[in-house]
């Protein structure tokens, strides 16, 4: 079957535009469409994407779509004004934008435009579904930050797709990704992929830490299991077209625009910005450091032209308007200051230029100053690496992504005016063969490195299956349809059936305070049938306390395992059996007692758990990292201390637990060989890690099975409580 490459964004890779003649269609700005393009002879494309504003009353939508189906293999979603007004520019550009980019204070929060970014992302997963062909295997790959929900939406309708969503823009800390509306939502959003990439480790570990936090999910550096699929997460730096510039950079085309920089430049040195004119760009701030260079060094005023192209971006936004007038303000101070001179220190340019001319800029500049106050990557530091190759000199923000990859250039701190003039004036200074050294090793990184190997490594980890890094998920398979309808006929003929469950985790959701565990109406009502079932013993085993689950369970006539096997009795049982006989306390409780709570005082929102002869140091409600931390930290503290005491130390879901040692969940089958008990069908089911010694003591012809996805000795696994009790349900 062929392969096929879904490339979903916001745009598509050509923009409509209304002539006199009809719609014609122009490539829109950008280097992953030039990124793509160099893929096309290993893959067949199709975009999907938003083709810009179109008026359909006046085009047949019909005919539109036939022209950028046949013409660029592109399939539009049409957006009327309103959608992207409240979609594109108002939740996806005043609200996740900024946050992004570490700027809450341009946020401008409208409860309408997140409906609407809801809604639209809605319609682009109906479009990618629709475009979905058996024929062919279909990858998705769908891009940056306004299509975040897309992979899930997918995800619900194809278990299997393969999804892969790029983002273009920074991960913030948690701290600030949190003050996102709807965070929760986003998150899982885009967690229905099967690969996420981002441009630095730093975006990644910021995930991370967001997914942790407010999903309470943990995850590898590069793997994240959930309960339906592993989604993968990886570092792809973006890059451009080094050899395609390397051509334009040759063009004959170029002579021309040379001559219009050099009328420009007048003999003087070329510093160059270039920016969409975006707040996270830090244009305002580079002004202002100009300023303070040349008042510094005054000569240079007539000696150097700073050229600041500023490309119109997202005008109806307020802010993006304000910055405008903002902007010119200080470029008109400026070239105030210094209107002695013949020619203003400072060249404005506000438009997009042709590509050509651009990098007639970018050759003629002996500085080019990128100094973003956030930033994604930044491709124009890139190009300006590309088009010098071997001279000039690139001041870069330590706040842009290209930053973590091109660390010869002067690296200064955006928000320091002192250290950006201190750049310039360094640059100015500096040896030929120390320049010409800084930027042939940018030049290697960006050559090597170039769109090509950006777009390239990330298909290739796209191609791997994500549970191919997932030793645990395959040991023990998923339980399908087939195993599950034997269970139940199984079951159903089984003259004396054992079902074993476990609790906390598999007959009801974790909660982060396990008193609000309480068994509800609908588990109630399953255990009663279970237990009334004529040819089934049915016992839960679990490391709660008796109190606490005699409250809960204690008037149902199934068995219980309490306090991980130290309390067993069957449900005709009237007596408790006690898998020890000491009296005391254990010897080492008091001491763990008083280490448990220094570990308390320690962590907040951590607290102890007693029981009769165990002790658990719960951390549900801790702070996740530093929680982490702390039951490691912890359970090598106990291990040292009970190396030669009766007592066992055990890691589980956010606890970590101290009990006798040989008393375990186990325990349960030895019982059942001394009270001489057959049976010819035995289920266990549990999640945590003290249900594995259930696990290991079955007999082999038992049916075990571990919910969620972690490494297990369990033959089966299912994904969620839901899915235990759906089994349950099918055996009554
Ligand atoms: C986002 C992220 C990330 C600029 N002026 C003209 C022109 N450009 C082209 C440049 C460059 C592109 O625009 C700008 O790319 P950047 O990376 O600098 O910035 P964003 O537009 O904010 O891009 C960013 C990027 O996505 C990719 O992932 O690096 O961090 O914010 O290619 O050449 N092109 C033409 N005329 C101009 O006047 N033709």
């Amino acid at each position: 079957m062929n392969k096929r490459l879904i490339i979903v964004a916001n745009r598509l890779p050509v923009t409509a535009c209304n002539t006199e003649d009809g719609l014609s269609y122009k490539a829109s700005p950008g280097g992953l469409v030039t990124a793509l393009n160099s893929l096309k002879d290993k893959y067949e494309q199709l975009w999907i994407g938003w083709p810009g504003e179109i008026d359909l009353e006046v085009n047949d939508p019909e005919k539109v779509k036939n022209q950028l189906k046949q013409d660029f293999s592109a399939v539009p979603v049409f957006l009327n004004k309103h959608q992207i007004n409240r979609y594109y520019f108002g939740f996806s550009n005043k609200v996740l934008w900024p946050i992004l980019h570490y700027l809450p204070s341009h946020c401008d929060y409208d409860e309408r435009d997140w409906k609407m970014y809801k809604a639209v992302n809605e319609i682009f997963a109906e479009e990618i579904l629709k475009q979905i062909d058996p024929n062919y295997d279909d990858w998705i790959w769908i891009h940056d930050y306004q299509l975040l929900l897309i992979p899930a939406l997918i995800r619900e309708k194809m278990p299997n797709a393969k999804i892969g969503f790029f983002l273009h823009t920074p991960f913030p800390s948690s701290e600030i990704f949190r003050a996102v509306p709807y965070r929760e939502e986003l998150l899982k959003g885009v967690l229905g992929a099967s690969l996420i990439g981002f441009h630095t480790y730093g975006y990644l570990r910021h995930f991370r830490s967001s997914v942790l936090r407010l999903l309470g999910l943990n995850s590898e550096v590069n793997r994240l299991d959930l309960e339906t699929h592993s989604t993968k997460l990886g570092v792809y730096p973006i890059s451009i077209d080094t050899a395609k510039i390397q051509e334009t950079v040759n063009a004959s085309s170029q002579s021309d625009y040379k001559k219009i920089v050099q009328e420009i430049l007048k003999g003087r040195k070329l510093i160059l910005s270039v920016d969409r004119l975006d707040y996270t760009k830090g244009i305002a701030n580079r002004l202002k450091a100009y300023k303070k260079f040349l008042e510094r060094n005054p000569k240079y005023a007539s000696q150097t032209v700073l050229v600041q192209i500023a490309v119109p971006s997202r005008t109806q936004i307020t802010s993006y308007r304000e910055l405008k007038e903002e902007v010119e303000e200080i470029v008109s101070e400026i070239n105030e200051i210094h209107e002695k001179e013949k020619n203003p220190p400072i060249h404005y340019i506000y438009r997009s230029l042709p590509f050509e001319k651009l990098t007639a800029f970018y050759k003629a500049a002996e500085i080019c100053l990128v100094t973003p106050l956030c930033d994604g990557m930044n491709l124009v530091a890139k190009e300006y690496v590309a088009v010098q190759k071997d001279k000039g000199v690139l001041i870069l923000s330590e706040l842009a992504g290209a930053a973590s990859e091109l660390g010869e250039a002067i690296i200064v701190n955006p928000w320091n005016p002192d250290q950006i003039a201190d750049a310039i004036e360094q640059a100015f200074n500096l040896m030929p063969w120390e320049r010409a050294r800084r930027m042939n090793a940018l030049y290697t990184k960006v050559a090597r490195n170039d769109v090509h190997y950006w777009a390239n490594s990330f298909l290739s980890d796209l191609a791997e299956p994500a549970f191919s890094q997932n030793p645990i998920a395959s040991q023990t398979q998923l339980l399908d349809n087939n195993t599950m309808q034997e269970i139940i006929n199984n079951f159903k003929k089984a003259e004396s059936a054992l079902i074993i469950t476990d609790y906390d985790g598999t007959l009801v959701e974790i909660t982060s305070v396990p008193m609000n565990a309480r068994p509800d109406r609908n588990l109630l009502n399953l255990l009663e049938k279970l237990a009334e079932k004529p040819n089934c013993d049915f016992m839960v085993a679990t490391g709660r306390s008796r109190p606490d689950m005699l409250d809960w369970l204690g008037h149902l006539p199934i068995g219980l395992s309490l306090e991980h096997g130290l309390w067993i009795k069957f449900a005709h049982e009237k007596e408790w059996l006690k898998t020890t006989s000491e009296e005391q306390l254990p010897d080492w409780y008091e001491s763990v007692r008083e280490i448990f709570a220094k570990f308390c005082l320690g962590t907040p929102g951590s607290f102890i758990e007693e029981k009769e002869t165990s002790l658990a140091w719960h951390y549900r409600l801790a702070d996740p990292e530093f929680g982490n931390w702390q039951s490691r930290e912890l359970t090598l503290n106990l291990t040292n201390f009970l190396a030669n005491k009766n007592a066992e130390v055990l890691a589980g879901k956010r606890i970590v637990e101290v009990r006798m040692a040989g008393i375990n969940k186990g325990n349960v089958f030895a019982r059942i060989q001394q009270l001489n008990k057959k049976y010819d069908f035995i289920l266990v089911i549990g999640d945590d890690s003290t249900d594995e010694d259930l696990f290991s003591a079955a007999p082999d012809y038992a049916y075990s099975i571990k919910v969620g996805n972690s490494l297990s000795k369990a033959k089966y696994r299912l994904n969620k409580v839901s899915e235990v009790r759906n089994l349950l349900n099918n055996l009554i």
